[in-house]
């Protein structure tokens, strides 16, 4: 238990951040006096004593473990630490945070805050011995995205946030700050220069390692000496402020080289703007960094930054840049769906360099209609292993809203071996979510699912599923409804719930239109799983005033346009509308087409249905895995045959190139076909099964956009 009154003991190097910490801590932890001391002195008389600092910090902790059973630090890596609390042979309670140097002892206490647990208002930390260090060397994120950058509030709660999570790095490059790219020549004015340096000393004060980029290609002359200068001197007063980190940026830039000078000068070269730009670098590292004393390996970003196999433009710039400057690279794509040890290979190879991850999740500067909310999936345990030096993650112009995603990045770069994306998320939700928890998964739940990961509605799809299954066959059509309206009642009450008690004002106004819809939702996820109830009992007057107020909702819901519908519930609410609709014999039972990916301009999906192979429909992206396309029959048939046409004169490639052919009799349980690989023209004949849906599910990802002229299933009628 932890008493009212500690001791702590510090030693004159110990970290001065990691002893707040502690302080702060214990006091959360109901200690009301807390006897200091130094590790010269005498041991404070109290029920529990701390010891703060490694044997490099604090001369007495070494000792101390050795006490309690438990070796020290030394043996470990940089930031390691061992955090041990027990009874030593006098009989005397002891907690020791012990760093292999003082960010380690700064991590300790990180732990410390997670080991404690409360009950009934009284505090204890288990007996424990904790060796920990992470995998990574650099875990952190860049500030790197289009559109509105972060506040200075945001920021400075987002290094106190990596200090907690064991990040260690954050690199300031912020797309449209206007002083970072367009205007990168110009001085940042005072008042900008005094928020930066106050965000200096926080990363400092966090064990954060501040990076300040710039991203002069669009414009620079990489040969001019008063461009250089520029350069230089825009970085000079950033060290003046204490920063000893500095990134240079070439992404996202037109590769022709702008000026004369650099036109004579590097004209001959196999790939002059690989050449420029290696001079340009090159130069501030001889210049800049080598005349600073302190200053770390300066990073870079190349033009080509997602490539596995190499361009003549790569080949030129690993060659030509010292090969001390680190580079940032995406993964195999922009937005990769993953990032395994051998592309880290084939990157390596090709790079030549460090390489430093730029991870694009959960960044959404690309889908401002969107948020991330889910956690990283798909890096593998080794890239660490694999020439990875760290990784940076580049997250959503919604700060607050990032931590999600960010707490799971800091989990997997500290232990990969050990990473798992759910349990981390769970985790996250916890930590982030407080006694609001339980508001804030259902809120994350609903806004899962990074544009290659598709895993919506985690808890209503299945329930949603489960309706159609018992709507269209047999089961307690009561008991499922219910359980569908108290889920959807929950998203509901969440937006309230998270307003009142969640205590981050921020993550509420960020996410203040995501919060109004899914209030929408909820409520007309109410009123569809109640009128499909209404139907199946037969009350023409119940099922007409749900319909009534599901007809509202779904028109509320259309005008809120800047959050992009949950294609989920956009599908509950489509569905349950045609089945009243058939039920009421508004509408005949044609079949309908199905689909969960979006259309490019006018070429809507019925015209897959249209029996026109001059008329198509055409998505507006890469499909994701587990999109899919097809037919409502409307009613249970017999199919005796399926066939699709897809792609075009023109854009032969754009069909859905892995995917499997499956039908469904209620919407929810299906049974595969066909695997199809490559296939464009597909003629499936069906032994009369019965079914009402058939479609296509997209099984890998895939650079090409889908094109269906016809979907054509041929049935009869039972
Ligand atoms: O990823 C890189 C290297 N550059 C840009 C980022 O600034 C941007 O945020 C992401 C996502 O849109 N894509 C990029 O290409």
């Amino acid at each position: 238990a932890i008493p009212a009154e500690v001791g702590l003991i510090t030693g004159s190097g110990t970290d001065l951040a990691a002893v707040q910490a502690v302080e702060i801590i214990l006091r959360n932890a109901g200690v009301q006096n807390i006897k200091r001391a130094n590790d010269n002195s005498a041991v404070p008389d109290a029920q529990v004593n701390v010891w703060v600092g490694g044997p490099s910090e604090n001369m007495a902790s070494g000792s101390v473990l050795q006490s309690l059973g438990t070796t020290g630090p030394e043996d470990l890596q940089d930031d390691g630490y061992v955090l041990a609390s027990g009874i030593d042979q006098t009989g005397h309670k002891n907690i020791v945070l012990a760093g292999k140097n003082q960010t380690g002892t700064f991590y300790a206490a990180q732990t410390l805050r997670q080991v404690i647990t409360s009950k009934d208002s009284s505090y204890s930390i288990p007996g424990l011995a904790v060796r920990d260090w992470p995998k990574m060397s650099w875990r952190g994120s860049i500030e790197g995205f289009y559109g509105d950058p972060w506040s200075h509030e945001d920021r400075l709660s987002q290094l106190a946030f990596y200090g907690e999570q064991k990040m260690n790095m954050y690199i300031y490059a912020p797309k449209d700050d206007p002083y970072h790219r367009d205007k990168w020549r110009d001085p940042y004015p005072a008042d900008k220069v005094a928020q930066i340096a106050e965000l200096i000393d926080k990363a400092k004060q966090e064990h954060v390692e501040f990076v300040f980029a710039i991203s002069p290609g669009n414009t620079v002359c990489f040969s001019d000496n008063a461009d250089f200068q520029a350069l230089t001197a825009k970085a000079q007063v950033m060290w003046d402020k204490g920063v000893r980190s500095y990134a240079l940026f070439l992404d996202d830039i037109n590769k022709t080289l702008t000026c004369n000078a650099d036109r004579t000068k590097f004209n001959s070269d196999a790939n002059p703007p690989a050449a420029a730009q290696a001079f340009l670098l090159n130069r501030f590292k001889t210049e800049f960094i080598d005349t600073h004393p302190g200053a770390h390996r300066l990073i870079t970003v190349p033009t080509d930054y997602a490539n596995i196999t190499t361009t003549t433009y790569i080949n030129r710039f690993s060659a030509l840049v010292d090969p001390s400057i680190i580079v940032q690279w995406t993964g195999p794509a922009v937005v990769p769906a993953g990032i395994s040890v051998s592309d880290a290979d084939k990157a390596k190879a090709i790079y030549k360099h460090d390489l430093l991850i730029w991870d694009n999740y959960p960044v959404n500067d690309y889908a401002r209609d969107k948020i991330y909310l889910g956690p990283l999936y798909n890096r593998d345990a080794g890239l660490a292993d694999h020439g990875i030096i760290g990784l940076t993650a580049n997250p959503m112009n919604e700060a607050e809203a990032s931590k999600i995603a960010l707490f799971s990045i800091a989990d997997y770069l500290w232990n990969p071996q050990a990473y798992d994306p759910d349990s981390a998320w769970q985790l996250s939700i916890k930590r982030l979510g407080g006694s609001a928890a339980e508001a804030l998964k259902t809120f994350a739940e609903n806004h899962y699912s990074s544009p290659l990961n598709a895993k919506e509605s985690l808890t209503l799809r299945p329930l949603i599923d489960n309706l159609w299954t018992v709507f269209t066959g047999s089961g307690n059509i009561t008991d499922t409804v219910n359980q569908l309206v108290s889920e959807f009642t929950k998203l509901q009450q969440t937006p309230g719930i998270l307003r009142s008690t969640l205590g981050n004002a921020n993550f509420i106004s960020e996410t203040n239109l995501y919060l109004n819809k899914d209030e929408l939702y909820g409520k007309a996820g109410v009123e569809a799983a109640q009128m499909l109830l209404s139907q199946k009992r037969n009350n023409k007057q119940q099922a007409a005033a749900h319909r009534t107020a599901l007809d509202t909702l779904i028109k509320q819901i259309s005008v809120i346009t800047q959050v992009k519908g949950n294609q989920v519930f956009e599908d509950f609410f489509t569905r349950a509308i045609r089945e009243n609709d058939n039920w009421l014999g508004v509408v005949p039972a044609t079949p309908f087409p199905i689909t969960t990916m979006g259309t490019y301009q006018t070429n809507t999906p019925n015209k897959m249905l249209d029996g026109n192979l001059n008329t198509y429909f055409w998505s507006n992206s890469n499909p994701a895995v587990g999109d899919v396309l097809g037919v409502d029959l409307n009613e249970v048939r017999k199919v005796t045959n399926v066939q699709v046409s897809m792609g075009k004169s023109g854009s032969l490639s754009d069909y859905i190139h892995h995917g499997i052919l499956e039908y469904s009799v209620d919407g929810a349980n299906w049974t595969p076909l066909a695997t199809l690989e490559e296939q464009s023209e597909i003629n499936v004949a069906v032994d009369s099964q019965k079914a009402r849906f058939v479609r296509i599910r997209v099984t890998d990802t895939q650079n090409f956009w889908v094109i269906v002229r016809e979907f054509k299933v041929t049935s009869e009628a039972i």
